[in-house]
């Protein structure tokens, strides 16, 4: 009997495939939980070690930004979560989500040649038509109080691997897509889970070593905002709206308005107008 396209993850499949040094060294493997970010937030307020992941086959009360939710169903997607303990020099903390953009995007490109482009901050978007969707979401909490006194990251990525167009809430089925929809085949998720964490891991070895620099290129090649005009929906409460121009040290995107102001924005949702 053949064995099946995609098994079951578990910790023992994925410490088999992994090739990374410090990311998984220590791994949580779940059937169910409420959410692999509350999980792994609760093991960094616990003292867990820098590269501790998290993952779970499906999520009850999966987490987006802003207090959204993100559709978890079981057994065909990736919920994962990675704390990162090492936060100096300081812009490491802003530039961690926008790295795991980076190595969803390489991993997603080296497994089956899909390229996907990244809406700031790290939304995952695949074309098809002209028409970009949603394949990948990020997530970073930070534990330990005051910017100044973070201990930790807890970056979580939501990928839709194997997930059938039925399988989406329909509201969400015009703006969202899986690996499968995009490319008709069913992905083993447990090697594409064990590239990821070593993608994650070079590129978090390379911010801590030549800082962000090095990261800001690849992630503006991949941007799909960068040049673009936008509407951007400000966390705080209100609008702004203008040509993304570039991204600051620390990952903030500055936006040209039409009076010629520069604004440096850190959280929002954006609109691509054109
Ligand atoms: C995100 O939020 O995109 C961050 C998602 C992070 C999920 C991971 S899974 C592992 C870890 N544990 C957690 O509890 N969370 C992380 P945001 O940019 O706010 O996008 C949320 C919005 O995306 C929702 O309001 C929906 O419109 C849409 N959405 C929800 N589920 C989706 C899915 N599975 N695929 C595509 N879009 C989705």
């Amino acid at each position: 009997m053949r064995p099946p396209a995609d098994p079951h993850l578990s910790e023992e499949s994925i410490r088999a495939r992994l090739t990374t040094r410090v990311i998984g060294a220590t791994l949580y493997v779940h059937d169910e939980v409420d959410s692999t970010n509350r999980l792994a937030a609760d093991l960094a307020q616990a003292g867990a070690a820098d590269g501790t992941v998290v993952v779970a086959e499906s999520q009850t009360r999966g987490r987006g930004r802003l207090g959204r939710h993100w559709v978890s169903p079981s057994g065909m997607n990736l919920y994962v979560s990675i704390i990162l303990t090492r936060m100096q020099p300081p812009p490491i903390i802003t530039w961690i989500p926008l790295l795991a953009a980076v190595a969803v995007a390489r991993t997603i490109h080296n497994a089956i040649g899909l390229p996907t482009r990244i809406k700031w901050p790290n939304d995952v978007l695949a074309y098809r038509e002209g028409q970009a969707r949603k394949i990948a979401g990020i997530l970073a909490e930070t534990t330990g109080g005051s910017p100044g006194g973070v201990r930790a990251v807890a970056v979580g990525i939501g990928i839709n691997v194997n997930m059938p167009i039925e399988a989406f809430p329909e509201d969400l089925r015009p703006i969202a897509t899986s690996l499968l929809i995009e490319t008709g085949h069913t992905l083993d998720r447990v090697q594409f889970l064990a590239s990821l964490l070593l993608e994650m891991e070079q590129l978090y070895e390379h911010l801590l070593k030549h800082g962000s620099a090095r990261v800001m290129e690849p992630y503006c090649e991949l941007s799909d905002t960068l040049g673009k005009h936008i509407q951007i929906e400000l966390a705080g409460g209100g609008r702004a709206e203008g040509r993304a121009e570039a991204f600051a040290g620390d990952g903030a995107l500055c936006l040209r308005t039409g009076n010629g102001t520069l604004l440096e924005i850190r959280a929002g949702d954006v609109v691509h107008l054109r």
